[in-house]
């Protein structure tokens, strides 16, 4: 490995991948072996006396593959413990000398290695991951100054203000304790009491609420850092920093409904998604933005930044993207990769800092003291995913599982018999020195009356909002209390939450829930909106990875398959053939159409739009199959392009469907090269969905 400037060793985008080769296990062309070594002639029979007999205890292969069996397992994470993860690098765009000393904010030509774990909150590790709920996006950065974990969410702020009522949030949201039901859900009384009685919780309700918790992909989502860093220069002058990231394929959701049927038809959604988009080399990226506040414009701002129930609009303060995060690799083994990282919001690097925000502060505790249980001791920076690349030295030792020998006789500091090693770093050497923040004050159990403003980032976030998107909260709002049993809590959450958020909102849920619209009292701050949070206002410029469903039978025209094929496909979509049965289809006007999945087996759900070849045999059969017409009219109904060229509009008239629908494509000169067809489906693609179906609540999906 080559030296840097600082003498350290360099650091590349393989490092990591290198480093965890040294403790794989390929079995490849190996013979079997006991944890010990000894060679296994036979696994298949225990050893007993006569073959009718008892088993031996002195059969040491089979206690050991039982023993080892027995305790596979460690406790799951207490939250976030479904998730995926996935290996790739970070590199910045221009140096960032002026804001931070962080070394891998500083040189383009570097690219540090990360693995980033996206994970849903409340559910169990086998949970399905299209609940509503908000996702964790947790990015460790290998640097060559240690590691620096950001661990963030798919929303900006968080339902509490102090940490100290996280155990109370937390419980409330997972299942309850009486009968462990409802499994991956806040649709149940004791998550809305809560709520009903926590006001500080109204703004990140309406994001939960919002398709925000719905995403598409973890490709297609923004995450944030949600609480306010500091990023300090090498002259020591520090800066405010909200971290955000900004997916380059743009942002999309899921519906409700869909979210529900995948969750049965595909509880690996999210997680297949990732995997698959990786291994065919549809890399994910994200551009790591950064809203930067002087410490002399923290009054202007007249946001709290230390309470994370609040943003900063970010047409008060523009993101500023800063660099890219590609992932580019899959994990070899999930258990040793995805599961034991441990994540912690301590693990930071010089040029960064904390600040005050309660809901930090008690992080920078639960993330080292969760792996204790969770990893099973103090050892677990160990394990090979969460070691740093940059080289260890300390008097830490021993302890549950330790590997490493330290040697030599000081194991204290300071010391002269080991040569006063390990020596420490000053500022200029790497040593992490902290921000010299000026506190003082009395000991209180108190929070700052400038936390007390709960409900205008809430109004504004949902005023923010599209007609559709509008619709969404409150259909979700309308379904999560439709499922609470206790009138009171329902009426409490309208009267002391919504009617303080919006009259719109709280109105419309309460007619829904049959109860009286209370007094309307919204609280009104001085940004009213912010355009930035819609995510109809986000860029719609691509069709990337999406998945387009062809429908086809017998008779198909082959040329139509091609050409929409061939443009959908230049323009990087994924494109399936769909049949009622596996193998081939005959065609007309060309070969055979190879069919790449069979109605049986797959869903409109799983697709981001239609295609309906021409063909007239082939659109006839179609017309009187079930299967197809479910698979339209669900696609049609969820607000998704659907493109049909020749025959193929005769069957989105059997479907009830009108080919001057908004997102319906529909072309008689067929889809061959030089017609208008390709260009417009793709436009309606990269809308992604169609709000203003307005006769879509009559078709029968
Ligand atoms: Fe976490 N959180 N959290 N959290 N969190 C954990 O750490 C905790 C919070 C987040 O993929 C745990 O290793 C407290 C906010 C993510 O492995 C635990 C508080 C945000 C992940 C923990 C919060 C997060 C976790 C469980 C309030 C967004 C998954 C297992 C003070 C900024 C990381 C573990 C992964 C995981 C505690 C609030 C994000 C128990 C006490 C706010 C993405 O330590």
């Amino acid at each position: 490995m080559k030296k840097n400037d600082s003498g350290t060793v360099g650091i590349n985008e393989h490092s990591k991948h290198e480093a965890l080769a040294k403790d794989r296990s390929d079995p490849t062309g190996q013979r079997m072996t006991t944890d010990q070594g000894i060679g296994i002639e036979h696994t298949d029979d225990s050893l007993r006396i006569g073959a009718r007999g008892p088993t031996l205890l002195e059969d040491f292969h089979f206690r050991e593959k039982i023993t080892r069996f027995d305790h596979e397992r460690i406790p799951e994470r207490v939250v976030h413990a479904r998730g995926s993860g996935a290996h790739g690098y970070f590199q910045v765009y221009e140096s960032q000398a002026e804001y931070t000393k962080a070394r891998f904010l500083q040189d383009p030509a570097v690219k540090t290695p990360v693995f980033v774990r996206f994970s849903t909150v409340a559910g169990s590790r086998g949970s399905a991951d299209t609940v509503r709920d908000v996702r964790g996006f947790a990015v460790k950065f290998y640097t060559e100054e240690g590691n620096f974990d950001l661990v963030g969410n798919n929303i900006p702020v968080f339902f509490i203000q102090d940490g100290i009522k996280f155990p109370d949030v937390i419980h409330a949201a997972k299942p309850e304790p009486h009968h462990e039901m409802p499994q991956a859900q806040t649709a149940h009384d004791s998550f809305w009491d809560f709520i009903s009685l926590m006001p500080e919780s109204a703004h990140m309700v309406m994001w939960t609420m919002s398709d925000r918790a719905l995403p598409r992909s973890y490709r297609m989502m923004e995450g944030f850092g949600v609480h306010t860093f500091r990023l300090v220069n090498a002259k020591g002058v520090s800066r405010f920093v909200k971290f955000h990231w900004k997916p380059v394929l743009g942002v999309h959701s899921l519906v409700w409904d869909e979210c529900q049927k995948l969750a049965g038809k595909d509880p690996d959604y999210h997680r297949r998604d990732l995997w698959e988009a990786i291994d065919q080399g549809d890399f994910p990226e994200y551009e790591l933005g950064v809203q930067l506040i002087e410490e002399s414009d923290v009054a202007k701002l007249g946001i709290e930044l230390l309470d994370p129930t609040k943003i900063i609009p970010e047409e008060l303060v523009p993101v500023k993207r800063i660099g890219k995060l590609t992932l580019n690799r899959n994990p070899v083994n999930f258990f040793a990769e995805t599961e034991q990282v441990a994540f912690c919001v301590a693990n930071i690097v010089p040029g960064i800092d904390f600040t005050d925000d309660p809901l930090m502060q008690a992080r920078l505790f639960s993330y080292l003291d969760t792996q204790l249980t969770r990893l099973g001791g103090p050892n677990f920076a160990e394990i090979p995913i969460n070691r740093p690349l940059a080289p260890v030295h300390n008097h830490q030792q021993d302890g549950f599982k330790r590997h490493t020998a330290n040697v030599g006789r000081a194991n204290y500091h300071p010391n002269s018999l080991g040569g006063g090693c390990p020596f420490l770093s000053s500022a200029s050497q790497g040593g992490f020195t902290h921000f010299q923040e000026k506190v003082g004050g009395e000991k209180t159990r108190a929070r700052s009356e400038s936390f007390s403003d709960h409900f205008s980032q809430a109004g504004m976030f949902y005023r923010s909002m599209s007609r559709p998107e509008k619709e969404h909260i409150v259909a979700a709002l309308s379904f999560e209390l439709g499922k609470v049993e206790s009138k009171e809590i329902r009426q409490r959450v309208v009267e002391r939450i919504l009617a303080k958020i919006d009259g719109e909102l709280a109105t419309q849920v309460a007619t829904g829930l049959g109860l009286a619209v209370p007094p309307l009292s919204p609280v009104k701050g001085n940004i009213d909106k912010s355009p930035a949070l819609s995510i109809e206002n986000t860029k719609k410029n691509s069709i990337k990875t999406r998945r387009i469903g062809f429908l086809v039978a017998d008779g198909v025209d082959a040329r139509e398959v091609e050409a929409a094929k061939a443009a959908l496909e230049k323009a990087g979509a994924k494109v399936k053939v769909i049949a009622k049965h596996l193998g081939t289809v005959k065609a007309v006007h060309g070969k055979n159409v190879e069919v790449d999945k069979s109605s049986l087996t797959t869903d409109s759900i799983e697709y981001d739009a239609v295609f309906i070849p021409g063909g007239a045999a082939s659109v006839a059969v179609l017309k009187k199959d079930g299967e197809a017409l479910h698979f339209v009219q669900e696609a049609y109904r969820h607000c998704k392009p659907i493109g049909a060229t020749m025959e193929g509009a005769e069957l989105l008239a059997a479907c009830g469907i009108s080919t001057s629908a908004p997102g319906v494509v529909v072309s008689q000169d067929g889809a061959s090269a030089g017609n208008a067809f390709g260009a417009t489906f793709i436009a309606a693609i990269a809308e992604h969905r169609y709000w203003s179906r307005l006769d879509r609540s009559s078709i029968p999906a």
